[in-house]
């Protein structure tokens, strides 16, 4: 990998270079592709538990199936393979692996992903690995979940296991994929699984993923060879003031807090911030936070991994009725706790079938800030993309030029982030196949290829030949 201060040539008419060995993937996660929900050994995870229940997800759309890639896996590698992606991250499912959550790794899990990554490493695409996107083993939840410091330990004890397994062949490996969602939404609005609706149980879930990852990543330490790499993926929150008033600024502040901070102090700083555990001091005291567990989780990581699809706009909330979706899902109950005086806004312009507002100077800001402040930890966007209302024409083609857009403008804010001198080190398209985006079951399409889910059918979208382009050559055209 090279360094930010690499040349990211810009020749007018020309393109945007990319620095040689900037990696060029695209993302996955377990419960989103695989199906083969209850083969080889696998029981349920807390999102089959929940998307099972009614009125949960959309249509009552379940993971039972999903891209059916379990089965399929060979032909979505040589799909990369062709479309010339260098790396592919995916997530391991615990619940494969080690079904209760606790106890020895189940072979049949084990060798999935073995046959997997070696396909991968076969066709020249690097494989990086996540531990952890959202499936815990439902019977780690009925011990009590994530508001549990147990399931903290019970996680390094799996990352153990996975890095055992896979070690020899995965040299990159991310504990956490986006653990804001797994706690504020999984615990504190209930809008993902679990389904919890408690804000304490919220932020305690939070203090035990900080605690999961932070011995997860002794626990790779230990059985990786020296030169893997060990990072967390976090879905940072881009948070803009709707005005420059104290008050607004003060919104920014308290929701950078339990959206950003809440994760970084400790992983990246070894501490809460002050003003976090204020902000929060009426609901409790953190005590769930022991002697010791801050150095546990302050890990030293090979790079921070990036999501960033759209910024947040926030007030100080006046009562007169403003909107306070934050792009979610709806709920009755908040994922922002001790925030009731905060209200988020919808920013101007484009949207993205998500509802989210397409704005790629939030991306440059988000690189910008954290290059600024962690100017020693290379940063890699491990998701970015966007869903939009994809169909095959008669032709069996499938255009959607304003995917194509969006990700030029953000690979365009990238490039102008690595100019200015921060250090990034790669990009990786969400996701490569139209799946299951979590509530909204199967109607969000934010694949490069298009799935027909009767069918299992791939079709790679104009996207997708696009960004193929990009990945070839390290130009991103037409920016
Ligand atoms: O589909 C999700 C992914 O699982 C986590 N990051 C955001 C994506 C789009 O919502």
């Amino acid at each position: 990998m090279g360094t930010a201060a690499q040349a990211a040539a810009s020749t007018p008419g020309a393109g945007l270079t990319f620095p040689q060995g900037f990696l060029w993937g695209s993302a996955t996660a377990s419960y989103q592709i695989e199906g083969a929900a209850a083969e080889d050994g696998r029981t349920p995870s807390i999102w089959d538990t929940y998307s099972r229940t009614p009125g949960k997800v959309r249509n009552g759309d379940t993971g039972d199936i999903a891209t059916d890639h379990y089965h399929r896996w060979r032909e979505d590698v040589a799909l990369m393979a062709d479309l010339g992606i260098g790396a592919y991250r995916f997530s391991l499912a615990w619940p494969r692996i080690q079904p209760t959550g606790r106890g020895p790794a189940v072979q049949k899990g084990l060798d999935f992903y073995r046959r997997l990554v070696d396909e991968l490493l076969e066709k020249g695409i690097k494989p990086v690995a996540t531990l952890y996107h959202w499936d815990l083993p439902q019977e780690l939840e009925d011990a009590g979940g994530w508001p549990e410091r147990a399931t903290a330990e019970r996680f390094a004890e799996y990352a153990g296991l996975a890095a055992d397994a896979l070690g020899d062949r995965v040299k990159t490996w991310t504990t956490l994929n986006e653990p804001w969602c797994s706690a504020f939404l999984g615990y504190g609005s209930g809008v993902h699984a679990p389904g919890r609706t408690n804000p304490v149980d919220a932020l305690r879930a939070a203090h035990h993923l900080n605690l999961g990852h932070g011995l997860a990543v002794q626990a790779l330490r230990a059985a990786l060879p020296a030169d893997a790499q060990c990072s967390v993926t976090l879905n940072i929150h881009h948070v803009r003031p709707l005005s420059r008033t104290e008050d607004d600024r003060d919104a920014v502040r308290r929701i950078d807090a339990l959206a950003n901070r809440v994760f970084t102090g400790p992983m990246l700083e070894g501490a809460y911030p002050e003003d976090l555990l204020k902000d929060t001091g009426t609901l409790t005291d953190w005590s769930f936070v022991h002697d010791g567990d801050l150095r546990q989780i302050h890990q030293p990581l090979d790079f921070l991994g990036v999501n960033y699809y759209t910024p947040t706009v926030v007030s100080r909330a006046d009562g007169s009725g403003t909107h306070t979706s934050d792009g979610h899902g709806r709920s009755a109950h908040t994922p922002w706790p001790a925030a009731d005086e905060v209200a988020f806004h919808q920013p101007p312009g484009e949207t993205t079938a998500m509802g989210w507002a397409v704005d790629a100077t939030g991306l440059y800001e988000l690189l910008r800030r954290f290059g600024t402040e962690f100017p020693d930890l290379p940063l890699i966007i491990t998701e970015n993309g966007a869903a939009f209302d994809d169909y095959a024409d008669p032709e069996g083609n499938v255009n959607d030029p304003a995917r194509i857009d969006y990700v030029r403008d953000h690979l365009a804010a990238v490039h102008r982030a690595i100019e200015d001198g921060t250090d990034v080190r790669g990009y990786f398209l969400w996701s490569l196949l139209d799946n299951f985006e979590w509530g909204y079951g199967y109607s969000k399409r934010f694949g490069a290829v298009y799935v027909d889910y009767p069918t299992g059918t791939r079709i790679p979208k104009a996207s997708a030949r696009w960004y193929s382009e990009v990945a070839r050559t390290g130009v991103v055209p037409g920016a």
